[in-house]
């Protein structure tokens, strides 16, 4: 009897890490990580994998939001100077197609819907990746960026959001 319950407990707790990650978000600049600003809660629903963000301290309006290819949202170096959060890599893109799409395109995998922070700079709205896995997301990156995001890799520099604001590692 005493077994049974273990091994119940032990599938419990299997699908219950399955469903859910809570991934804790920083600000980021080019020194490095800073403050806490909440969190993104990932999770599996019958039509992809829903973000449910709560953060706080946000500029106001709508922010290029991935999955970025590597697990640090250290600064690194980018044009010759140390920019924030270039450690995590570009956009998660698995088949290698070098286009940014947008969550319903045939390109990277990483993009995803843009995060809407209100006047008071909290993002509370959840976004939807009908393309992605819940496994997809192990060792990489979240990020939000400063500004929109357009879905083309035209300008360079906007086309995704520009500058890297926010992000957070899943583990
Ligand atoms: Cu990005």
């Amino acid at each position: 009897m005493k077994r049974l319950t273990i091994v119940m407990c032990g599938a419990c707790l299997a699908a219950a890490a399955h469903a859910e990650k809570v991934v804790q978000i920083h600000m980021v600049n080019a020194d490095g990580v800073g403050e806490a600003i909440g969190t993104i809660t990932a999770s599996v629903t019958p039509w992809g994998v829903l973000f449910e963000p709560d953060l706080q301290s946000l500029p106001p309006g709508l922010h290029g939001f991935h999955v970025h290819q590597n697990p640090d949202c250290g600064p690194a170096e980018k044009d010759s100077e140390m920019a924030a959060a270039v450690a995590a890599g570009g956009h998660f893109d698995p088949q290698n197609t070098g286009r940014h799409k947008g969550p319903y395109g045939k390109g990277h995998l990483g993009d995803l819907p843009p995060l809407y922070v209100d006047g008071e700079g909290n993002a509370t709205h959840p976004v939807l990746a009908p393309r992605l896995k819940m496994s997809d997301l192990n060792g990489r990156a979240l990020m939000v960026h400063a500004h929109g995001d357009n879905y083309s890799d035209q300008p360079v520099e906007l086309g995704g959001g520009g500058a890297r604001i926010a992000c957070g590692v899943v583990k």
